[in-house]
This record gives structure tokens, C-alpha cells and sequence, in this order.
């Protein structure tokens, strides 16, 4: 059997013209990356494409729905205190067995687990650290609504040693690479190596279950546009929110007759893999914010495998990711499993509600508004 390495440098020597729908996942890297010192280019598309095997059996599971044996409750619970479903687990067997055998990887940080792992074989010698969310969105399993999963490869600071908890504590805009795997009608893949945004189709018609998962490049540069009309937030926690998205919100429910003078859509799927999605392909903004409820929580969505990851590749469309007060890929994490508000989309609307979040006379606003918000503030 020829060694991987030799395979993928014979893969990376031409350099031809992307075609859309015609090239796979390798070949489409092999030029995307071909500005790259060529061992550096050649580690990451071997990793990436051991991660998007992973999801294309993750997809396999997915699609097999209740007869695959992966719907309902795992009876287990993870580091987070959260029931675990079986295609968690599933998902993160997968992404953790792809990676453990990726020469490049020295360790490992899932949602699933309290602690990072470090890789048997490859823990000095690797170059990255991968961090994933194997599954995100898994109230939607049964229902059948999509679901996803969301990676990131960040450097490992101090290769030559096995990388321990610390290694992982980097800010967002250190990222190699991120991504995330959308299992919806069709499977795809949104990718970026720092050079724009690239976009993937799983060709569910090659065998994936003998390793030969084939994705299909189907859009490249793929830009967020800096207006819309369209936001995202669940309007359940409403009572909850801080002035500002309270604000934001409300002035969109106004509609034509408010301060935006246009009208609104409104969409909750409870899977960001899904909001973000939908915002790559048509706009819009997805709101996590922080909120009340439990007052030590900044917010519900992980820094470093869900935030983080979908603020490089929504910037690196052209759009914007905050946390109302600071730029989410700024923030250098205290703890593997740190929680995050998010706010990412389009470009202006999401500098709009920075901006509310900067202003003095928020409170001043919200009263003069009130009278035509469809939402009444609480009474101080
Ligand atoms: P889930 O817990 O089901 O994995 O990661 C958190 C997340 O899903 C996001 O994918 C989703 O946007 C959000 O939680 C849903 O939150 P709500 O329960 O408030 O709708």
C-alpha cells in the first residue's frame, strides 16, 4: 500500500482551474492551497480529509435515522452535565477514531468531553489541535430536522511535547482551519482555510462505508451579502435578553412602521449549524445572546467549538461575529467548555447592534420606542 504522504503529494503537483461540481475535496485544496509551503498544505488537506471522512460516515448514521439504531438517549451524560443522545456518541467516536490516526494531530477537545485528548501516536509529533462539536443541534435528531458538525484546527504551541489543557486556550483568530458539515437534505460542507470560504456536496452515491467519501466542490468564494432582512434568535428567552438585542429585536418586529422602515423575517431551527447555513446562503444574523437565566452562563454556545469556528468562516465570507462587546475571535478562553454570547452575520447588521451595545442612551432609546415595539419592555 503506498504511503498516504506520497499520494497526497502527487495530488497537490497540478495546479488547474477549480471546477464547481467536478472537483473533489483533495484536488479543489491541492490549488486552493497552493500558495502554501508545500508540507504545511499537504499536513492540512490530509487532515481535513480524515475529519470530512468522519462526517461523511457521521451523515451515513444520520440518514439511516431510527433503523440505523442511533435515535434516543445514550443514558449517559457529558462532561457538561447534558444527556447525551447515541448519535452523540456516535458522532464523536467517529471524528475521535479519524483523528487518532491522523499523523498530523497531536490532541483532541470535543464537546462530549471534559478534557482534551491527547493522541497515543502522534501526541509530540503532530502539528494540530482539532476541537469539534460533534454533533450540534441534537434536539432536532428525532424530529429529523438537520443537524451538524463543527471543527476547528488551531496550531499546537509546544510541538516536540504532548499538548495538555493549556495548548487549547487560543483566541478564535488562531484557527488553521474550520469548518462545519450541515446533515440536511443533501450533506455539505463549509470550509475555510483562511483564503475565503469554500463550499462541498457529499456525493452520497460513492461508497462512503469503504472510506471513499466523495465531496464535491459546489460553490467557492462564497460571500455573506452585508444587509438583510432576515434574523434568527429564540424569542422564548425574550425576557431574558440585555437591552441592546432587546432593542435590535424589537425594531425589527416594528418592521416598515418602526426606525428600520422595511420589514423582518424571522427563522429559529435550534441548530447553528443550520442558522449559519441558511445566513452563508441567502444572509442574515444568528443571536446567542447572553441572557439572564443563569446569570454565570455568558451565554449557551461554546467558545471554542461552536463560536469560535463559525466566526472564521463567517468572516472570512465578509460578514461579522461579536459578542456584542468585543470580536468573538478575539477572546482568548480561560476554560475548555467557556460559554460565549454570539451574534454573527451580516457585516452591517451586526456592527448595528454593536453599536446599541455602545451607546449611552440605550435606555433613553428603548423608552422612546417602546411605544411602537411590538414587544413591551419590563417595567424597571
Ligand atoms: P444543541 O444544544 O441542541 O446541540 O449547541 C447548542 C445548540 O443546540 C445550537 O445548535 C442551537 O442553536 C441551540 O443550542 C438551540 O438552543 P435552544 O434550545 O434555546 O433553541
Amino acid at each position: 500500500m503506498p504511503h498516504r504522504s506520497s499520494a497526497m503529494a502527487a495530488a497537490i503537483v497540478p495546479v488547474s482551474p477549480l471546477t464547481v461540481g467536478v472537483s473533489t475535496l483533495e484536488d479543489t485544496l491541492a490549488v486552493h492551497l497552493a500558495d502554501m509551503q508545500p508540507d504545511n498544505a499537504r499536513a492540512l488537506i490530509e487532515t481535513i480529509g480524515v475529519m470530512a471522512q468522519a462526517c461523511a460516515r457521521i451523515s451515513h448514521l444520520a440518514s439511516q435515522g431510527v433503523l440505523g439504531g442511533a435515535h434516543g438517549l445514550a443514558h449517559n451524560h457529558n462532561s457538561q452535565g447534558e444527556a447525551q443522545k447515541k448519535l452523540d456518541v456516535l458522532a464523536d467516536e467517529a471524528m475521535s477514531n479519524a483523528l487518532e490516526k491522523c499523523r498530523h494531530v497531536a490532541g483532541w477537545a470535543s464537546e462530549e468531553h471534559e478534557h482534551p485528548t491527547v493522541s497515543y501516536d502522534h501526541g509530540t509529533q503532530g502539528r494540530y489541535l482539532a476541537v469539534f462539536d460533534p454533533l450540534d443541534g441534537s434536539s432536532n435528531i428525532e424530529a429529523n430536522i438537520s443537524i451538524g458538525t463543527i471543527f476547528s484546527l488551531l496550531p499546537h504551541p509546544y510541538r516536540g511535547t504532548t499538548p495538555g489543557e493549556m495548548g487549547f486556550m487560543q483566541p478564535g483568530h488562531q484557527q488553521i482551519a474550520a469548518g462545519y458539515v450541515l446533515y440536511g437534505p443533501a450533506t455539505i460542507m463549509v470550509l475555510t482555510c483562511r483564503r475565503g470560504v469554500l463550499m462541498f456536496t457529499l456525493d452520497r452515491s460513492a461508497p462512503a462505508a469503504e472510506g471513499q467519501a466523495r465531496w464535491v466542490l459546489t460553490q467557492e468564494s462564497v460571500t455573506i451579502a452585508p444587509h438583510t432582512r432576515e434574523f434568527a434568535i429564540n424569542t422564548s428567552n425574550q425576557r431574558f435578553w440585555e437591552k441592546p438585542v432587546q432593542r435590535y429585536v424589537a425594531e425589527c418586529m416594528a418592521g416598515e412602521s418602526g426606525p428600520r422602515m422595511k420589514d423582518f423575517n424571522m427563522r429559529w431551527v435550534a441548530s447553528m449549524v443550520a442558522e449559519v447555513h441558511r445566513i452563508m446562503t441567502r444572509g442574515g444574523v444568528f443571536l446567542y445572546p447572553r441572557d439572564t437565566r443563569e446569570p454565570v452562563k455568558p451565554g449557551r454556545l461554546r467558545l471554542m467549538y461552536e463560536a469560535a469556528p463559525m466566526a472564521l468562516l463567517v468572516e472570512q465570507a465578509g460578514g461579522k461575529g461579536s459578542t456584542g462587546t468585543s470580536d468573538l475571535l478575539d477572546i482568548v478562553p480561560d476554560a475548555l467548555h467557556q460559554r460565549a454570547p454570539v451574534m454573527l452575520g451580516s457585516r452591517e447588521e451586526i456592527n448595528r447592534i454593536v453599536g446599541y451595545h455602545e451607546d449611552p442612551n440605550e435606555n433613553v432609546s428603548m423608552q422612546l420606542f417602546k411605544t411602537r415595539s411590538l414587544f413591551v419592555q419590563p417595567q424597571a
